[in-house]
């Protein structure tokens, strides 16, 4: 569809311009939020057409809340940091009706009343943003990142097409940041996998992966090509409208632009409440998204301001989650996985059976324990379930459907990649191959040693790694960092640019903190928590080297069996070598300034508490501040820059009036641990 437009002068188009905006926004409205829309797709596709072609002609009028704006901006380097003003909490869980009616007489005791009305709305599996409007336009929108810093994915927020890039109707504040959740429509989800196996690209698990993904791209084209919705659920900061009940506030949502929950609903109790969830739970996949629970909130705002929040959740709602969805089919094969410890994994494959929005066809078996435990074997009819909504797990064999022509399962004695012994040592559930060079625990190794928390070398996947290795391109970790474009070039699918950017990422990964470094190295038990413990106490990775199985033992949080490992890992002469190259290659292998304690956030403040906390103990409190570099004196003195104070405060309370000392409440002492918190 080609129009003319070079006819059209600078006011005519200015004109022009606003009526073409003013209609293609009460056209999306009315396709979007109300569902009626007035005109063909086709009609709408020309006047946004004309619209493309005048902004074309006259850039200078291209506004920020245009329909074009869409479309995606240029690649970013990287998200903007956002500070939420006020901070986008998480919710406690319900698990059944018990759970909730303890919420309910929780709610009732702390707020003083015996009868609480109550909102439910679905709970969304997707991504928590907040997106702020200003004079009714878009301005920002925002990752829910840790709660208090989000990512700034305004361009990407933009391309979301059921999103308002202004809002409707004459009643707007001046300011509001209206929160939801996006997310992919299971069918948009199951497009999209399609296309990218068709690529070759790698497949998203669930829709909301695919729906993170999707809008944590530095490239917004890429979010704007998928299909992605927003549901509102609430509001931050509004400036200019007040609101009595949450249910109000839905409502409004929905009358300026947004979608929310379908079939949220006012409930006179509990126990109506409970009624509701289970009438969700029955429909649960009736839904066109992948809903993961119903959340159940105070209506009255008043009420809910004077429940407030515990540390990272609202008091006045709770989300009920769903039970695990169970699915019964037939195994048709078990095979055998090895690991980056050269842990073997039997794998249960079973005809494809979709579970909570995914199609699994696969799940872990652990060990030889829990195969003998479940007594599973290949032909058994069997019911599976998503552990934790995600690794699809066993729960139990129907033996009464065997036929006889079952086969029994036996773990090999030799490792199925590499061809060496396995060995289970006593005490041990784990059958392990022994080789260090074989492939399999190589590429897992290569696999942990670039993965985010790790090395963070992005781009560099399994299918990279997998043909750098039989290619015989690398044979560590520490060979990444010797890698030469001409090298990368000769693999499958790989062209200049792909190759350029990953040399770079493998580059960058160089300044990794000491934490990681530790951490990517694959130490056997050496999480990420306890990599930390030892960056903090060694500073290089040197003096971790060097250091004796007792000193790290004596590391409160480290036991005997993870210092033994420690030191058996770094006696090897294969793993010294690594380091070496790794050394070599210009890899920080110290801890930099700025994560030594000098830099903490709270460091030089003495911290007295009194009184008793409501949302944890004194002890709890002091342990989180000193966290956060300050330091927690018993007693307040001249010295003392902050006290705590609590419920029934003692006489330090007192003193600290006397001595002028600044006292804070709990809830604001909440607020400045949710700045710092990670
Ligand atoms: C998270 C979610 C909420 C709702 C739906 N889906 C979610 N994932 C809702 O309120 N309808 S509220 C929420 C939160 O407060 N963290």
């Amino acid at each position: 569809m080609k129009i003319d437009v070079s006819n059209v002068t600078h006011e005519e188009a200015k004109k022009r311009l606003a009526e073409l905006r003013k209609e293609l926004h009460r056209h999306s409205y009315l396709y979007y939020v109300l569902n009626k829309p007035e005109i063909s797709d086709y009609e709408y596709d020309r006047m946004f057409q004309e619209l493309l072609a005048l902004e074309r002609k006259f850039p200078d009028l291209v506004t920020p809340d245009s329909p074009s704006q869409r479309v995606g901006a240029e690649p970013a380097k990287e998200f903007k940091t956002v500070y939420h003003k006020i901070p986008m909490l998480s919710l406690g869980n319900a698990f059944d009706e018990e759970d909730l009616i303890a919420f309910d007489k929780r709610v009732k005791k702390e707020a003083g009343v015996n009868s609480v009305e109550y909102v439910t709305e679905l709970k969304m599996d997707g991504l928590a943003v907040s997106v702020r409007y200003e004079k009714g336009i878009l301005v920002l929108g925002a990752t829910r990142g840790d709660g208090i810093r989000g990512e700034d994915v305004t361009a990407n927020v933009k391309t979301i097409r059921n999103v308002p890039l202004r809002l409707y109707g004459d009643d707007i504040p001046e300011v509001i940041e209206v929160r939801g959740e996006v997310i992919m429509f299971k069918k948009d989800f199951e497009e999209l996998n399609k296309e990218r196996e068709k690529k070759g690209e790698p497949l998203f698990a669930n829709p909301r992966n695919a729906a993170a993904g999707s809008l944590r791209q530095l490239d917004s084209k890429i979010t704007a090509q998928r299909k992605l919705h927003m549901i509102a659920y609430g509001i931050g900061e509004v400036i200019g409208k007040t609101f009595e009940k949450h249910f109000e506030i839905l409502n409004y949502l929905k009358k300026i632009g947004f979608a929310i929950s379908p079939e949220a609903a006012v409930c006179p109790d509990i126990q109506e409440a409970i009624r509701r969830c289970k009438y969700y739970t029955a429909h649960r996949n009736d839904y066109p998204f992948a809903a993961d629970g119903v959340v159940i909130k105070v209506n009255d705002l008043k009420l809910q301001e004077k429940l407030g929040a515990t540390l990272h959740e609202p008091r006045w709602a709770i989300a009920f989650k769903f039970p695990p969805e169970e699915a019964e089919t037939i195994v048709r094969d078990i095979i055998v996985q090895v690991g980056r410890t050269g842990k073997l994994t039997p794998v249960a494959i079973f005809d494809p059976v979709e579970l909570e929005g995914s199609i699994v066809s696969r799940a872990t078996l652990h060990n030889e324990d829990q195969i003998k435990r479940l007594d599973i074997r290949i032909g058994d009819h069997i019911i599976v379930r998503k552990a934790g909504s995600v690794i699809p797990e066993v729960v139990r064999v129907l033996k009464e459907k065997r036929t006889g022509n079952e086969k029994p399962f036996k773990m090999p004695d030799r490792c199925p990649v590499c061809g060496g012994p396995v060995v289970r040592l006593s005490g041990e559930a784990a059958t392990r191959c022994i080789n260090a060079s074989c492939p399999a625990q190589v590429k897992e190794r290569i696999v942990h040693f670039v993965s985010r928390e790790a090395m963070d070398i992005d781009s560099l996947g399994e299918k990279i790694i997998d043909q750098l290795v039989d290619k015989g391109l690398i044979k560590d970790y520490a060979d990444l960092y010797y890698l030469t474009k001409e090298d990368l070039l000769k693999l499958e699918r790989m062209g200049p640019v792909l190759a350029e950017k990953i040399i770079g990422n493998i580059q960058n990964s160089k300044n990794r903190p000491l934490e990681n470094l530790i951490y990517a190295l694959g130490i056997f038990q050496v999480g990420k928590h306890t990599a930390e413990l030892l960056a903090k106490k060694f500073k290089s990775l040197d003096a971790l080297m060097n250091a004796s199985e007792e000193e790290i033992a004596s590391i409160e949080g480290i036991g005997p069996v993870t210092a033994k490992s420690i030191k058996d890992f770094f006696a090897s002469e294969h793993n010294r070598k690594v380091i070496e190259k790794l050394k070599k290659a210009g890899v920080n292998m110290e801890s930099k300034a700025e994560e030594n304690e000098e830099n903490l956030p709270l460091k030089g403040y003495k911290i007295v508490f009194t009184g008793a906390l409501k949302s944890m103990t004194r002890s709890e409190a002091k342990e989180l501040v000193r966290k956060l570099g300050a330091e927690t004196p018993d007693s307040v003195s001249k010295k003392t820059t902050l006290v705590v104070v609590g419920e029934d405060p003692g006489s330090k309370y007192e003193k600290a009036l006397k001595l002028g000392i600044k006292t804070i409440t709990e809830e604001e002492f909440l607020d400045i641990i949710r700045r710092f918190e990670k």
